[in-house]
């Protein structure tokens, strides 16, 4: 299937290329072809959010760093979408927390499996975790084929980065006592309202922006770390985020609209 060029000079550059991203992992069998639907569903919220990442969600991002860094065995979730959209900056980030990457599918089959560690390993990723069948674990709360995950990873975590998540996964690991960290951006999807910590924001911008959060924040101390998280409230930070786009909207239905 040959890649689409884009022209560098589109108006919507940016977007058609990660649409091409998305397109060729589904391909590739990186990416489930619900996640072209998935994407969809982010690109219309990301137009509520003007494409870029408000000043809500620089704070949510730096709540999730901090959550990362006091935990004791944070974890990455990796599915098809993050691993097509921005796999080397995953695995710079996973380095930067210490948190190992696994891959745990919605839609699993080995295929996907497979074509997801090469993305990851062509990435700079070392250990993948997820795909041992001695080390599998299950989450007896979950029914469909995410309850199997890694005794050495998601199974034993205490806080778990889980972007563009299905759902009821969230639910299942905060149950379980665990921290639950995400990226969506749909404010309002079970996986926000769920989570420890919900970052309404593009993963595109997102895991480039806590990478330069975790290099601000990884000298402070345990004690620091505890003390700055004492100023966040995921809750507050969501109602932010419905306001910024609420207020988006009004702003511009009262404004000259067209495009010239
Ligand atoms: O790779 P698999 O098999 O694990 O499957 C992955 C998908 C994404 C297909 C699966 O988890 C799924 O169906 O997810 P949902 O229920 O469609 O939820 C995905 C959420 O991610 C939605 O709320 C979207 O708004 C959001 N989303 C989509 N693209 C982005 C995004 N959030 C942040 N950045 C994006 N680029």
């Amino acid at each position: 299937m040959p890649d689409h060029e884009i022209p560098k000079d589109h108006p919507r550059y940016l977007s058609l290329t990660i649409r091409e991203a998305i397109i060729k992992g589904m391909h590739q069998k990186v990416v489930a072809e619900a996640g072209l639907i998935a994407h969809g569903r982010g690109e219309a919220f990301d137009y509520l959010l003007g494409e870029r990442s408000p000043p809500f969600a620089m704070r949510q991002q730096e709540f999730a760093v901090l959550t990362m860094l006091q935990a004791e065995n944070p974890i990455i979730s990796v599915n098809g979408n993050l691993a097509a959209m921005c796999p080397e900056e995953t695995v710079v980030l996973g380095k930067l927390l210490n948190a190992p990457l696994e891959i745990n599918l919605f839609y699993r089959s080995q295929e996907r499996e497979q074509a997801i560690k090469k993305t990851l390993i062509d990435a700079g990723a070392d250990i993948i975790l997820g795909l041992d069948p001695d080390y599998q674990d299950t989450i007896e709360e979950l029914s469909h084929l995410r309850r199997i995950v890694d005794s050495r990873g998601i199974s034993t975590s205490d806080c778990v980065f889980v972007p563009l998540e299905d759902g009821d996964r969230a639910q299942a690991l905060k149950r379980l006592g665990k921290s639950v960290v995400t990226v969506d951006l749909n404010p309002l999807s079970r996986t926000s309202l769920t989570a420890t910590v919900s970052i309404t924001n593009n993963i595109i911008r997102s895991v480039p922006e806590m990478i330069k959060i975790t290099k601000d924040m990884t000298l402070l101390s345990k004690t620091e770390l505890k003390k700055r998280l004492e100023q966040y409230n995921n809750e507050k930070l969501l109602q932010e985020a419905l306001l910024f786009m609420s207020e988006r909207l009004k702003a511009l239905a009262t404004s000259d609209l067209m495009l010239k």
